[in-house]
């Protein structure tokens, strides 16, 4: 746990979210839980950037079908920020097996299979350290002051 308002998390709404139409849905989650957009971009992800998003997962059996898919339509990479909010997305995001996410989760309610999963989000610091590097510059991740963060948090 941290006490960081400023903590960012990178995440990527996969192509099935965009064929689908799921963006607005999804977006609406998190700002409905008061995290605040820094970055966006739409992207069609290249095989280079998607071997280096997911390098940690090289050599397991669905690695290849994972690069596939990531890299078969539209993405959107987004990054947002708040406290502990690495933690709080992959809570919204739900489990990586959609039978195992809970209902109220982005994957337990929109999803039904494992590579179709809708959203890839940051699992610790490090990994959105390496995997913002990917999509984002730093001029491109904007810094401004939510005026509603009094009455997000007790700070
Ligand atoms: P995460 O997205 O919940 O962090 P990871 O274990 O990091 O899950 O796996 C990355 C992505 O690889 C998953 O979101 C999913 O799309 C895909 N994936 C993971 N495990 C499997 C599998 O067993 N079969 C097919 N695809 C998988
Ligand atoms: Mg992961």
């Amino acid at each position: 746990m941290t006490n960081d308002l400023n903590e960012k998390t990178f995440l990527l709404l996969k192509p099935d979210a965009i064929q689908r139409g799921l963006v607005g849905r999804i977006i609406a989650r998190l700002e409905d839980k008061g995290l605040k957009l820094v970055a966006a971009k739409l992207v069609h992800v290249t095989r280079d950037q998607a071997m280096r998003q997911y390098d940690c997962h090289k050599g397991k059996p669905f690695f290849a079908s994972l690069i596939d898919f990531i890299t078969s339509s539209p993405s959107l990479a987004m990054v947002v920020e708040g406290r502990n909010s690495i933690d709080i997305v992959r809570k919204l995001m739900g489990a990586t097996e959609p039978i195992e996410a809970d209902p109220g989760t982005i994957r337990g309610d929109f999803a039904l299979d494992v590579k179709h999963n809708l959203i890839h989000g940051s699992d610790c610091p490090e990994s959105y350290r390496h995997e913002v590097e990917v999509y984002f510059t730093s001029e491109e991740i904007k810094e401004y002051k939510l005026e509603l963060e009094p009455w997000i948090y007790y700070i």
